[in-house]
């Protein structure tokens, strides 16, 4: 096996899973490295395989392969299934990625991926509502002139991967995205989606700041993560 992904906690890491449940979605084998986070910044550990001292990373023999994004397109020039075949899908995805990667900061710093918590929010500030907003429309959109049942139509690609941890962030936190909501039942049940959160419940650490994010997300009525 020639790929080595190296992704951090699975309850936390949202830009970890994009890549890991896109390799795994499409069937690219990897051997799959987990360094967990052990304290509110890592960034001296993580410096040692990654350039940024973030996660995700992708090795492939001598080649250091960093960013979520620059892991996706790096995979797309080597193997089949990672855009939409359809043009237009395929325009969309790009850019709804972009837009996911440079933006959404209101709901990536709000309502902080948590997968095996269900938090009742605080009152929301106008921008997460905007983000919201702006997510349902996207889906929604999609859906609409794709046909479904994933975001860019009758395959599971990029745009689904990079959407993702927005589903678990929707569960979490009861978002209300509309008739987006088909496609986050959808994906919540891909095998790779319940493998990465059977493996988020049976997490027993716990890290410090992300759990004082949650506490200031607002009340947790829920906690399935393994004691
Ligand atoms: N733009 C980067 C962001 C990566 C990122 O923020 N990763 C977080 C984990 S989800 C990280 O490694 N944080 C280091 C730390 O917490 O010390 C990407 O898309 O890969």
């Amino acid at each position: 096996m020639d790929y080595v992904l190296i992704t951090a906690n699975r309850n936390y890491s949202s830009w970890s899973l994009r890549p890991w449940v896109l390799m795994k979605a499409l069937g690219i084998a990897f051997e799959d490295r987990v360094e967990p986070f052990t304290k509110p910044s890592n960034y001296e550990e993580f410096r040692a395989f990654s350039p940024t001292g973030q996660v995700p990373v992708l090795l492939d023999q001598a080649l250091t392969v960093w960013d979520s994004l620059g892991i996706v397109l790096y995979l797309a020039e080597r193997h089949p299934g990672v855009w939409p075949d359809d043009e237009a899908a395929r325009a969309f995805a790009m850019c709804a990625i972009a837009e996911m990667h440079g933006g959404f900061s209101a709901l990536r710093n709000d309502c902080t991926m948590n997968v095996g918590v269900r938090v009742e929010p605080r009152p929301m500030r106008p921008a997460l509502h905007r983000d919201i907003a702006r997510i349902r429309e996207l889906f929604e959109e999609a859906l609409d002139k794709f046909g479904g049942p994933w975001l860019a139509g009758p395959r599971f690609t990029a745009l689904d991967a990079f959407f993702a941890p927005v589903a678990f962030r929707i569960r979490t936190y009861g978002l209300d995205v509309g008739r987006g909501h088909a496609w986050v039942e959808r994906v919540l049940a891909h095998p790779a989606m319940l493998q990465w959160e059977t493996e988020a419940l049976a997490e027993t650490w716990r890290e410090e700041s992300h759990e004082a994010e949650l506490a200031a997300a607002g009340r947790i009525v829920a906690d399935y993560r393994k004691a």
